[in-house]
């Protein structure tokens, strides 16, 4: 599993798409489509698109909220939130070649994901951000290594990917916690050139050792 993520970001789907293409260029290969509209069919429209434009670029293509659509489009997979469909729902639905990734809050949510067996665990937010609404309590990096410390105790290796509010400046420190990777939104977008940035976040990434 590639150790950046892309969360897509935008309130409109051509903003989504000016997103999605602009890391796709900048040489992100995971993207995962995070679109709050309230129509199901807009979804899955700007989802068709994506899933092209991923296709074209070899990139992972992940639906956030929705395993029916993530289904109906054929996606590499769905990241569920907690209070999103159950993991055995999805597994039911997409089989066990997909990927099905789950939000963890707190340490406690890390072993409940573990139990459903998740492929990733998506832990966070490490800081404020405000990409995402109704933020949960922020972990900062003592609540990292306090959750993968309990983690390595336990000698599980779910990948776990570090998310909210992260940038490049974070990369080391959360590799050395035993973080996998990190999903990111706004610090992708932010520079003018995506490619470099995307490229810094890479060369940190799997620079250091792998602590999956
Ligand atoms: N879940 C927790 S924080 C977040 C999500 C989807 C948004 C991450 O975006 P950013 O811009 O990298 O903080
Ligand atoms: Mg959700």
């Amino acid at each position: 599993m590639n150790k950046l993520q892309y969360i897509s970001q935008g309130s409109t789907a051509s903003l989504q798409l000016n997103g999605i293409q602009t890391v796709l260029d900048g040489g992100c290969k995971w993207i995962q489509l995070r679109y709050k509209s309230s129509s199901l069919t807009d979804i899955h429209d700007l989802g068709v698109k994506v899933r092209l434009l991923c296709e074209t670029y070899g990139a992972t293509f992940i639906i956030n909220d929705h395993i029916r659509i993530a289904h109906n489009l054929d996606a590499d997979g769905v990241h569920l939130g907690l209070s999103d469909a159950p993991v055995l729902e999805a597994r039911a639905l997409l089989g066990d070649q997909k990927i099905i990734g789950g939000t963890a809050n707190t340490w406690q949510d890390v072993l409940h994901r573990i139990n459903e067996k998740v492929d990733y665990i998506g832990l966070g937010p490490l800081r404020f951000t405000s990409t995402k609404e109704k933020l949960s309590p922020i972990l900062g990096m003592e609540g990292f290594q306090n959750i993968l410390s309990q983690k390595i105790a336990l000698g599980n290796t779910t990948p776990i990917y570090a998310i909210g509010g992260v940038t490049g400046e974070d990369i080391f420190d959360l590799l050395s916690c035993g973080v996998y990777g990190v999903a990111v939104s706004s610090a992708l977008l932010e520079g003018k050139v995506a490619e470099r940035i995307i490229q810094t976040f890479n060369k940190k990434l799997y620079g250091s050792v792998d602590h999956s």
